[in-house]
């Protein structure tokens, strides 16, 4: 079967973000991959003008907590846009999907709450390998595309406050 990079994206599609501010949570747990995450998240970001001092990044212990990591960004500094990044690989119990739901359903919860693009860069996977592929590896790195979807969010909002009608 082909693969396909999944981070491939049109570089002029994707917003300026000179003038922007973003928070990243990354999770401990799986920290090979989430370390990998946030590195692309961050490389993508300053890729697209963002300056490396408005980039603040903060640790949390497993991707359960991304939720109140995020809730921290919001509710105490002015970031643009916050991007969770963790790795949740499946084990033998139902951890894998009390994690999982609890940190999806959380993400979206902030969004709403905070009238804030808070962006999902969890990587939920059966195994060790499948994350490999997604952090760096043969299927691109998630952690660049949650950095894309962010500016993308920011630049719709900003859009929307500055009464400009956007495509
Ligand atoms: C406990 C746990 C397990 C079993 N697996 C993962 C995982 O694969 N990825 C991850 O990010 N975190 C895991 N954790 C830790 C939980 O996210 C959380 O930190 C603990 O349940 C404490 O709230």
């Amino acid at each position: 079967m082909a693969t396909v990079n999944l981070s491939t994206y049109d570089l002029n599609s994707v917003p300026q973000g000179n003038a922007m501010k973003f928070g990243i949570v990354v999770s401990e747990w799986n920290y090979e991959i989430t370390g990998a995450l946030a590195d692309g998240a961050s490389k993508t970001l300053v890729k697209h003008g963002v300056k490396q001092e408005n980039i603040h990044i903060k640790h949390v212990p497993g991707s359960f907590e991304l939720t109140l990591g995020g809730q921290f960004f919001a509710e105490y500094t002015d970031v643009d846009a916050v991007i969770l990044l963790g790795c949740v690989i499946q084990g033998e119990t139902r951890h894998f999907d009390f994690i999982c739901q609890g940190v999806a359903q959380g993400a979206t919860d902030l969004n709403i709450k905070y009238n804030l693009p808070v962006i999902f860069g969890v990587l939920t996977t059966e195994n060790q390998q499948q994350a490999s592929d997604r952090a760096g590896g043969k299927l691109g790195n998630k952690g660049d595309e949650a950095a894309v979807t962010a500016l993308k969010m920011v630049a719709l909002q900003q859009g929307f406050e500055n009464e400009l009608l956007v495509d």
